[in-house]
């Protein structure tokens, strides 16, 4: 019996709130969008009931124009900010104005392969659809294929040195009081900048300006990346939708949909830069690539059937990185300007990234690389707990403790 699969899931049990689960006590006391995704695949595996109700707490805070937001504030708490009075979204359930990677609908297919309940899959299908129709919809306005993110917290690695060049255009100015709650939870070394705090702000207040209408926050975004994680990702849940809709005879949905992933399949291929061994984001302000080295890069294997060539040198690229780390993946390429290794997404390994690494690994091919990762991050949670993240050089838990998707991965990954 592995006692580390029942640590984790007491954990789902200590974070569920009714029905949906927390990322962390007080450092997070809402429903993410993202989190919510990779735990409801953890309890795929032994509790499917639970996994669909994760998904449908998720879904109660969509928009009329199908967004899924951030953040559900379902229930008050003054340990986080920002909350909903700093949003303003005037959402009936309280919720933050911008999205996260759409791993939903990844989760769906899984959930529904092990459960077949078409009654409950189908109205989160429609949920699922009305949302990715959003993605290319307002942001993706031009129909390049590539959807773009408005704020850094969109992409869910919130200070990565992939936006530094991006972010340091938006000022630090802000209407709103800056009021940090998370410097209390955790070591401030380990978090985003004060300076940051104030450019995400900035931004929050001049989408609340635009009543959040899509279309006026496109034309006013001071912060508008094309960007190839979240391109990539909506492109693997393109392909668990159209799967979904064919298997449920939506043949409209299916066409509609395979259109939209094709488009988005040469659009992310158009963004490999042999010289970097990568793909890589546009900056769609400036429209010069995003070249920071991050893991963003190789997340298009996820999603993609890659060329042989293109598959070798980002597997290649990937173990230039990890050498000599204790922990891999790191979210920075390690020892370039900008690489912090205990500083949030500036460089530690995240499990939840290490899952989806590992799948496209072994997508493309790369099942010993895939394995590698696979034990890299099961012996990383072993020795030091469901931290958050941790520190590639000395493997140290880091963040908040007791993470939900840190224990949802732990069990997918067993
Ligand atoms: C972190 O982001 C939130 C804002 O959304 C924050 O720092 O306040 C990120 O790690 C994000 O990816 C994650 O979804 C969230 C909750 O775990 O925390």
């Amino acid at each position: 019996m592995n006692t580390h699969i029942d640590e984790a899931k007491r954990i789902l049990v200590t974070n569920d709130r009714g029905g949906y689960t927390v990322p962390t006590d007080r450092l997070y006391p809402f429903q993410w969008n993202w989190d919510s995704a990779f735990v409801a695949m953890g309890f795929a595996l032994y509790d499917t009931d639970r996994a669909y109700r994760e998904l449908e707490r998720l879904v109660e805070g969509q928009w009329a124009d199908g967004m899924i937001p951030h953040i559900v504030f379902h229930q008050p708490s003054d340990t986080y900010f920002p909350g909903p009075s700093v949003w303003r979204t005037r959402h009936t359930i309280p919720t933050s104005g911008i999205t996260q990677p759409p791993v939903f609908a990844i989760a769906l297919r899984k959930l529904h392969e092990a459960a077949g309940n078409k009654d409950r899959t189908l109205p989160l299908y429609e949920a699922a659809l009305k949302w990715h129709r959003w993605w290319y919809s307002a942001r993706d306005p031009e129909g390049t294929g590539l959807v773009a993110l408005l704020h850094p917290w969109e992409s869910g690695s919130d200070n990565s040195p992939a936006w530094d060049v991006a972010l340091a255009r938006v000022p630090t100015t802000t209407d709103t009081p800056v009021v940090r709650k998370d410097t209390g939870h955790v070591n401030a070394e380990m978090r985003p900048r004060d300076e940051d705090y104030r450019r995400f702000i900035h931004l929050v207040d001049i989408y609340a300006a635009c009543g959040w209408d899509p279309a006026r926050q496109w034309e006013k975004a001071p912060f508008k990346i094309a960007e190839i994680q979240t391109t990539a990702i909506l492109l693997k849940a393109g392909e668990d939708l159209e799967y979904l809709a064919r298997l449920f005879g939506r043949t409209e949905d299916a066409a509609e949909i395979a259109t939209l992933n094709e488009r988005t399949r040469q659009a992310i291929l158009a963004q490999w830069r042999p010289a970097l061994s990568r793909f890589v984001s546009r900056d769609l302000i400036s429209g010069e690539d995003v070249e920071a080295a991050t893991q963003a890069g190789f997340i298009p294997l996820l999603a993609l059937d890659l060329d042989r060539q293109i598959a070798d040198a980002l597997v290649h690229e990937m173990k230039v990185w990890s050498k000599g780390l204790r922990v891999a993946f790191p979210t920075t390429k390690p020892g370039i300007a900008g690489w912090e290794p205990k500083r949030y997404w500036r460089g530690p390994a995240w499990a939840i990234i290490n899952w989806l690494l590992i799948d496209g690994l072994k997508r493309n091919g790369h099942t010993e690389a895939a394995e590698e990762l696979r034990k890299s991050t099961t012996a990383a949670i072993e020795t030091e707990g469901f931290a958050e993240y941790f520190d590639p050089i000395t493997g140290e838990g880091c963040g908040g403790l007791g993470f939900s998707w840190t224990a949802a991965a732990y069990m997918w990954l067993m």
